[in-house]
């Protein structure tokens, strides 16, 4: 049975992923409208991955006797100056939800709750997988600069990484 405050704060983590989901679907969306289809199709994935992150909280809320609650969202940002900007922007996120996850992992501790704990393990290897990923885009991002055939590549490239890194994923899930 999950504490009311271990319960609260997964709550505040589902609300957190729902955010993220939505956040990456209004990238994908700008991304779309720039021609960058590549980047668009990474982003619309990442976008259902967040919201595959909220799904398991909430079931594992209910699951331990707790209410997952489905929050409400603010309106994501709609524009953005670059592809660079995109990605600045995710590493940021990215970077903020680590600090989450591991303030939620030390409440775990502090409640000794070893349960919520094993599994938030998950979310922690998760996270060092997706700033690593936005780390490195930015770096690529960076090089390319202002080259337009260089984001033409760039935005193959993200469409090669699509799906790949789903099917890659539930590989790793499934062992
Ligand atoms: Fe849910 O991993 Fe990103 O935010």
């Amino acid at each position: 049975m999950l504490s009311p405050k271990i319960s609260q704060a997964l709550n505040r983590q589902i609300l957190l992923e729902a955010e993220s989901s939505q956040f990456y679907l209004s990238m994908a969306s700008w991304a779309e409208t720039q021609g960058l289809n590549g980047v668009a199709a990474f982003l619309y994935e990442h976008s259902d991955e967040e919201r595959m992150h909220m799904l398991k909280l909430i079931k594992f809320v209910n699951e331990r006797g707790g209410h997952g609650i489905v929050p409400a969202l603010k309106q994501p940002p709609t524009n953005y100056k670059s592809v660079k900007a995109v990605f600045e922007d995710i590493l940021k996120h990215e970077i903020k939800v680590t600090a989450e996850i591991n303030g939620l992992v030390d409440i775990t501790l502090k409640e000794k709750d070893y349960t919520t704990h094993n599994f938030l393990q998950w979310y922690v290897s998760e996270q060092i997988e997706e700033e690593a990923l936005a780390r490195l885009i930015v770096d690529k991002l960076k090089l390319i600069g202002d080259d337009k055939s260089g984001l033409y590549f760039f935005d193959r490239d993200m469409q090669a990484m699509t799906g790949k890194s789903a099917k890659e994923k539930e590989n790793t899930n499934q062992n």
